[in-house]
């Protein structure tokens, strides 16, 4: 019998998908488009198991979707600019374009190894200038359309990466790359303008019903919007106003001082000449402390009173100013109405300084004496103190105080959102240049298309310095103006790497494409993507820029849709010895090494059987062992069969006996599971259960010596094959093929299931006697009672037991159960 060696047959396999180019997909085709897509990787190292199982998840939904006629767009590529690579190629003191090519061909080889079905002619590589020439290319879009925009501000700085970030890469006050801890730096930078697009990103959300509810929940807080109102306080002794903003208008007579952010310039207008030096003292202390830490909820409250008063503009009442650590300059107004009884941290902040604390909402249920509070009142309730609101309930009264701030020209309604422009400069040298000159006469200019790309020079020490590499390389820093001719220099910064990521989907299109980024009628077809597969991890970074872009490359109509992602799935990850696997941890299980002992197929299968894919699972030996033993006796089952059944058709296929029908029921029962499995949802782990099952039905049916039923068992090793060959494909081929087939099984078409066969037409129907087991018979389903009853008197077991007995009732539970009740 032929022995299972995988390394015999998977290599063979993929060189004849390669040969045939059986996975390129052509542009367009009868067959309905299925555009999948997995996220691309970094190439700043190598694969592990834990990359791989994004790119297995991908493969699984790919090969299913051909075989149900589809035609699937299956592209990979490498997000390759950018810090990982950079940092690494540092590390390992090598050139950044070196290391990265070198990494992009190791992950290839990988990849090919495990088999996943690519259709490599697309392949897209970030760093290349057939590529970048694009990403600058949409920077030139948004610049004319006014969302590129240079401004200083105090911007997110990495001591140990040494460049700017955006918020969305600092988590929890650290770089989101190295996790060093994130200081501030006043630099002038690119931002683009997603904040134009904060509330379509917001609203549109709710259109994504394909996307796991906790990304769109990580967004939807991520964007933060806020209503309420804008209301302005005029300064007791100086002609000028304070405006802030609230989301609680409703109380607004509760307000018993102001607070604004030590970075506003408002700051040294306030305050009063006697007071000045010691001001610079507190903000000095504050300008050390952590903005992230300062700003958290815990965080202990300080302020200083800057010797000024504000009049509340609807009590007329004078109120102190302070400036306050924990509000920000950056949201809302940068100042704030501060109302301690119904705000805990106005409230720790009154308790500090011995501010007054004014109830004006109070609890429906026991009123609230002020005097006692130990923490503020934060719910709503009934409005007291509040003039013309006395009595209203706060929720209701909402919208008719902004009515009434708006009449009396105190304020307006406003809405606020967290979300910061995306800022995208980098002062680094691995990313795609910012295609823009900076002239003495005509200021900033951007780089007309016609002179795209703007190259990336080769020979520059790169080494990070703080200062953006491409400003010491006076040959790329010198040009002439593209409008005026006169000397100018260029932009040395480089892009942010979600640049580069916010629209490769598109690319993946019409990868070779010279005179665009993509063809508009190509992308329209293809686009959006049916199914995106990736880590988690990207919910406000990656998932987010790339619907902005398709937003402002749909305005500038360039697309005719709106959303990139139809359907999103978020893997879990691999875990080893109880940790992530990393590098520096040393638990990074390779899947080379896996195939050269298992071979590509039990990788596939195990990985995808650990657990349900969207949760996180543990590497075990044991399970892969486990895999790979399932697989050797599938093969095994198969072969000691394949010479009978090989000139067997399966057709007229008579079911002698019960095993018979029970193990073509199992079959037609398995391939109605599977399906099921991969359309509802991704249960890859139960669909790979369901194979196992009806493997051991096939064991059994064979470990019984008997006459074989050939037309059955060739039904069966067919269809067993075939819904096999997503998971274990090398495997499914060789099979497919050792059958005498002369198709390859890939262009296979997904079998159906026969209803009929699924019937179940005889059953077991336990004796009891007494209420205890005595016996089982079998009997034709939905037999009657009458029938039944006779089949089991005459039974001998039975009868033995009923000799001598009066029977005394009986009752039949039908298709299950008979008890005899005897005395
Ligand atoms: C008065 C008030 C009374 C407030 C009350 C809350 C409760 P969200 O929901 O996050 O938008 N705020 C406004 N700007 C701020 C800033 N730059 N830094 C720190 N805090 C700021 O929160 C809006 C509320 O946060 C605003 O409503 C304001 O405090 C505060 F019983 O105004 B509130
Ligand atoms: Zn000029």
């Amino acid at each position: 019998m032929k022995e299972y060696i995988p390394s015999k047959i998977e290599e063979k396999w993929q060189e004849i998908w390669d040969k045939e180019k059986v996975f390129e997909t052509p542009q367009r085709s009868e067959k309905e488009k299925f555009y999948n897509l997995v996220m691309f990787p970094y190439p700043s190292g190598t694969l592990h198991v834990g990359h791989v199982k994004n790119y297995v998840i991908g493969d699984i939904v790919a090969r299913y979707k051909r075989m149900k006629g589809y035609n699937v767009l299956h592209p990979f590529g490498y997000d390759a600019f950018g810090l990982p690579a950079e940092n690494a190629a540092i590390k390992n003191k090598i050139h950044p374009e070196k290391w990265t090519f070198k990494n992009i061909e190791i992950i290839k080889s990988q990849i090919k190894k495990i088999g996943i079905s690519y259709d490599w002619a697309r392949e897209v590589i970030t760093c290349t200038e057939s590529y970048y020439k694009w990403t600058q290319w949409i920077f030139l879009k948004l610049y004319e359309n006014g969302l590129a925009y240079k401004k200083k501000a105090a911007v997110n700085w990495c001591p140990s990466c040494q460049t700017v970030l955006a918020n969305e890469q600092v988590v929890d006050g650290k770089c989101e790359r190295c996790g060093t801890e994130v200081t501030m730096k006043h630099l002038e930078q690119w931002y683009f303008k997603i904040t134009d697009y904060a509330e379509r990103l917001l609203n549109d959300l709710e259109k994504l019903e394909g996307w796991p509810e906790n990304v769109k929940t990580m967004q939807k807080n991520w964007i933060g919007k806020s209503t309420g109102a804008e209301i302005e306080f005029p300064v007791d002794g100086l002609d000028m106003k304070i405006k802030i903003f609230t989301t609680r208008p409703d109380t607004l007579w509760g307000v018993t001082f102001m607070a604004i952010a030590p970075e506003s310039p408002l700051v040294e207008t306030l305050v009063t000449e006697d007071r000045k030096e010691e001001l610079s003292k507190f903000l000095r202390k504050v300008s050390l402390e952590d903005r992230f830490k300062r700003t958290s909820l815990e965080a202990e409250k300080e302020g200083f009173f800057l010797g000024r008063y504000a009049i509340n503009p609807v009590t007329k009442e004078k109120i102190p100013i302070y400036v306050a650590n924990y509000i920000l300059y950056e949201y809302g107004t940068g100042a704030i109405m501060a109302v301690p009884a119904h705000d805990q941290r106005d409230f720790d902040f009154a308790k500090k300084y011995n501010l007054p604390i004014r109830v004006v909402i109070d609890n429906p249920e026991s009123s609230i004496d002020a005097s006692k509070m130990e923490k503020a009142y934060e719910e709503e309730g009934v409005m007291v103190n509040s003039g013309p609101f006395d009595g209203i309930r706060s929720t209701k009264a909402l919208g008719k105080i902004i009515e009434y701030i708006e009449k009396e020209g105190i304020g307006n309604r406003s809405v606020q959102y967290k979300l910061r422009d995306w800022l995208i400069s980098r002062q680094r040298y691995w990313g795609a240049p910012i295609p823009v000159v900076y002239c003495e006469k005509c200021g900033v200019v951007p780089v007309p298309e016609k002179d795209l790309p703007v190259k990336l020079p080769k020979d520059v020490e790169f080494l990070p310095t703080g200062q953006s590499p491409l400003s010491l390389d006076e040959q790329f820093l010198n040009t002439t103006c593209p409008k005026c001719g006169g000397p100018a220099k260029r932009e040395a910064d480089t892009m942010d790497t979600f640049v580069d990521s916010s629209w490769y989907y598109l690319r993946y299109v019409n990868p070779k494409l010279e005179d665009k980024p993509f063809d508009k009628e190509d992308v329209n077809y293809w686009m959006p993507v049916n199914q995106y597969i990736g880590g988690v991890e990207h919910a406000v970074l990656h998932l987010l820029y790339s619907r902005f872009i398709t937003k402002v490359l749909h305005d500038l109509g360039y697309l005719d849709f709106e959303e990139p992602f139809e359907n999103l799935f978020t893997q879990g990850m691999i875990y080893k010895d109880g940790w992530k696997m990393s590098k520096s941890k040393g638990n990074v299980v390779s899947p080379d090494e896996m195939i050269k002992k298992y071979g590509a197929d039990t990788l596939r299968t195990y990985i995808l059987f650990m657990a349900p894919p969207e949760k996180d699972a543990e590497w075990s030996d044991a399970g892969i062992e486990g895999v790979n033993r399932f697989l050797k006796r599938l093969w095994n089952n198969v072969y000691s069969i394949l010479p009978k059944i090989k000139d067997v058709k399966a057709e007229n296929i008579q079911l002698k006996d019960k095993s018979e029908k029970d193990l073509r029921r199992k079959l037609h029962r398995i391939i109605k599971k599977i399906t099921e499995d991969i359309e509802g949802g991704f249960k890859f782990n139960t669909a790979i259960a369901g194979l196992m099952e009806l493997n051991n039905s096939l064991s059994e049916y064979l470990n019984k010596s008997r006459e074989l039923n050939l037309p059955l068992l060739r039904e069966l090793v067919e269809k067993l094959t075939l819904i096999l060959s997503p998971f274990a494909p090398h495997m499914a081929e060789e099979i497919w093929h050792d059958l005498g087939n002369e198709t390859l099984i890939v262009n296979e078409k997904w079998p159906s299931y026969d209803e009929s066969a699924l019937q179940v037409d005889e059953v077991t129907i336990i004796i009891q006697i007494n209420g205890k087991v005595r016996g089982k018979i079998l009997a034709k389903v939905d037999t009657n009672e009458e029938d039944i009853k006779k089949l089991a008197f005459e039974n001998p077991k039975i009868s033995s037991y009923l000799k001598g007995k009066d029977v005394v009732k009986v009752i039949y539970v039908k298709n299950k159960l008979l008890n005899i009740v005897v005395k």
